[in-house]
């Protein structure tokens, strides 16, 4: 961990990997953000899968026993949503979330196996892009799952590789749905990402408490502040923290330092906001044919059914 931060810390622009956002008080924070009202990205997808989730099932286009297989799953309230409108007859035989969190996991199988006693799950601890092709099993109809908008936190010839492997990693017939954030007015994203409570603030700042702690570093949080911006015309949100001040940051566990000058900006998040079009384009070029898509009421979040063509 130590040697990637410094690397990112020795680039210009400075950048953090926003991975290292989800320890476990980070990802206490995020939870804090996902029950913000500015912050709509999750209510919106919990409506669409309570609204539509019996029509996601039978967009499907299975014939025959499938599995599913989540990655990112998290603690799966979103997707627990859409297994209680699970149809009665379904071809749905095993449920594989994947997550980097054990704990999320295991929270998420207890629950699952409670409400569908007879469906095996398997949750499998990992991180879903170093290992795709040993996580999506390649013996029978699989239903890849992406939600949320973890496919926004990545860099644009990022974002263009994880669905091309996507549709390399899934043979034909095999079924996507995954999650995108819609672009929209840019008052709404700029409220999600920069609330008034400072919770995205310390969501941020959290990264410096955590190495702190973990590489025995010395960060002075006094000495940082937060700062995103959203363009509505790439769609990205940025987010950074701030020098405030010309600093000499010693990490002690590996006995390096770095220096900040003052009002030196350090990439930490991109959160990207897709329109209808582009998403088109990036799922139709990785071998994908658009099925169906399911979007809010306020029109902020879509959930889109691709089909390996
Ligand atoms: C996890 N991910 C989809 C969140 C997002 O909206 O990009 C992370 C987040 N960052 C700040 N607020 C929420």
């Amino acid at each position: 961990m130590v040697n990637e931060i410094l690397k990112g810390l020795s680039q210009q622009p400075k950048s953090i990997s926003s991975k290292f956002l989800y320890d476990e008080q980070g990802s206490r924070i995020f939870e804090k953000i996902t029950q913000m009202p500015s912050y709509y990205l999750y209510d919106s997808e919990y409506e669409i899968l309570k609204e539509y989730g019996s029509r996601i099932w039978s967009a499907l286009p299975f014939e025959s026993k499938f599995s599913l297989v989540e990655f990112g799953a998290g603690d799966g309230s979103k997707t627990i949503q859409l297994l209680k409108q699970l149809p009665h007859h379904t071809y749905l035989d095993e449920y594989i979330p994947v997550d980097i969190s054990e704990e999320a996991n295991k929270t998420l199988a207890v629950q699952v196996e409670k409400m569908i006693p007879h469906m095996p799950v398997e949750p499998i601890q990992g991180n879903y892009l170093e290992n795709m092709k040993q996580l999506i099993p390649q013996d029978r109809p699989i239903l890849l799952m992406y939600l949320g908008s973890n496919i926004g936190n990545f860099q644009k010839d990022q974002i263009r590789k994880i669905i091309m492997d996507f549709g390399q990693n899934l043979k034909k017939g095999d079924a996507l749905l995954m999650g995108f954030d819609l672009k929209k007015n840019p008052l709404t994203i700029r409220q999600a990402y920069d609330d008034p409570d400072g919770i995205t603030r310390s969501f941020n700042l959290n990264l410096l408490t955590r190495f702190n702690r973990e590489l025995e570093a010395d960060f002075d949080l006094d000495n940082f502040d937060f700062y995103s911006y959203y363009h509505p015309c790439s769609g990205e949100v940025r987010s950074y923290l701030v020098s405030l001040t010309d600093q000499e940051v010693f990490f002690k566990s590996s006995n390096q330092s770095v220096r900040f000058y003052k009002d030196e900006l350090v990439h930490t998040e991109i959160s990207k906001k897709f329109d209808f079009e582009e998403m088109e384009v990036l799922l139709n070029q990785s071998g994908f044919m658009v099925m169906d898509k399911w979007t809010d009421s306020n029109g902020y979040f879509t959930d889109v059914l691709a089909v390996v063509k």
